[in-house]
């Protein structure tokens, strides 16, 4: 069966491993947002695509969700000595990825041919697309700062500063990369991973392309709120300063015009009717994925979903 998943941050880098732990590698292909990536220290920085890759090479942090695991932190420590900016933590292995993806950029290599053979180099199988080769960049709107860039808002100042809403530069021009509407019309279903819907999955979907691509699929989405709350990141946060009581409804409900079939967790058993009236197939079960066995048997329940109830 083949799928292409949506990922976003560490949430969905965890269900892209699942789902990876399912499905032959040719049948997997992974859409990645890139409207995180900015420049620091003067590198160009793609997070998201980088949580994805470390994650399915086996060599991302476990604790944190990004970055590597065995990392040394000395250029880290250095450039504060010096005064420079420490408020991303570029670990040692992490900043050779950084170093030579800006030495091929600038050498005028696009985003995707680079993590192409990125992930060649550290042996991952699947297709890992990054969602465009252009320049997109999520703009947070908030009460305190105005208009902020993301990594400011989501490292730099913790997720402090109340949300009014959200911008998305470029995506006016910006194209999919090769290859992507490709493997979502070849597709059996698309899924959307337990990302952040505003700032991680909603970029992907204002690319040009990928919406009417979308139109003709059986899309599932996995809610990345549980019991109100969000296991890690700012969701559920974004929806209350937004006005919207977070809730596996409320991510049903905002992407419910694309989804045919919606993944919630068990212990929101109670809005599973309210999810059915919006004409979504659900499925509730247990969506934490504590360890790497949580994110093969949340995979292995989507994969039956989609098979037993949205293309049988
Ligand atoms: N997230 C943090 O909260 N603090 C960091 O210092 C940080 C550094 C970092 C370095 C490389 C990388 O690939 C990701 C990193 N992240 C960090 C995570 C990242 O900024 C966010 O998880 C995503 O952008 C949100 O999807």
């Amino acid at each position: 069966m083949k799928i292409v998943a949506l990922a976003g941050g560490v949430g969905g880098a965890k269900l892209v491993d699942g789902l990876a732990q399912c499905l032959p590698p040719g049948d997997l292909t992974i859409i990645v947002n890139t409207a995180d990536d900015f420049e620091h220290w003067g590198l160009n920085i793609s997070p998201d695509l980088d949580t994805v890759c470390y994650t399915l090479a086996g060599l991302s942090n476990f604790e944190t969700g990004w970055g590597r695991m065995n990392e040394s932190w000395e250029v880290f420590e250095n450039i504060i000595q010096l005064g420079g900016a420490g408020w991303f933590h570029i670990g040692d292995r992490d900043l050779a990825t950084h170093l030579e993806r800006t030495r091929r950029l600038k050498s005028g290599l696009q985003l995707s041919e680079i993590t192409r053979d990125f992930c060649r180099t550290w042996g991952i199988q699947q297709t890992v697309l990054p969602m465009t080769d252009q320049y997109v960049a999520t703009i947070v709107d908030t009460l305190e700062l105005g208009e902020i860039p993301f990594q400011e808002y989501f490292v730099h100042q913790g997720c402090q500063p109340t949300v009014k809403g959200f911008r998305f530069e470029g995506t006016q021009t910006a194209r999919p990369v090769p290859g992507a509407l490709k493997a979502i019309i070849e597709a059996d279903a698309v899924v959307f991973c337990p990302s952040n819907p505003w700032v991680s999955l909603d970029p992907i979907l204002n690319i040009q392309g990928i919406r009417s691509a979308l139109a003709s699929k059986k899309v599932v989405a996995v809610s990345p709120i549980i019991g109100g709350q969000t296991i890690k990141g700012p969701a559920a946060k974004m929806f209350t300063e937004l006005g919207i009581e977070p809730s596996s409804y409320a991510v049903a409900a905002h992407y419910s015009e694309i989804l045919s079939g919606f993944v919630l967790d068990i212990q929101d058993g109670q809005w599973e009717e309210k999810i059915g009236s919006l004409g979504l197939k659900t499925m509730s079960i247990n969506t934490i994925m504590k360890s790497r066995n949580d994110r093969q048997q949340l995979a292995q329940d989507v994969l039956h979903f989609i098979r037993e109830r949205l293309i049988a």
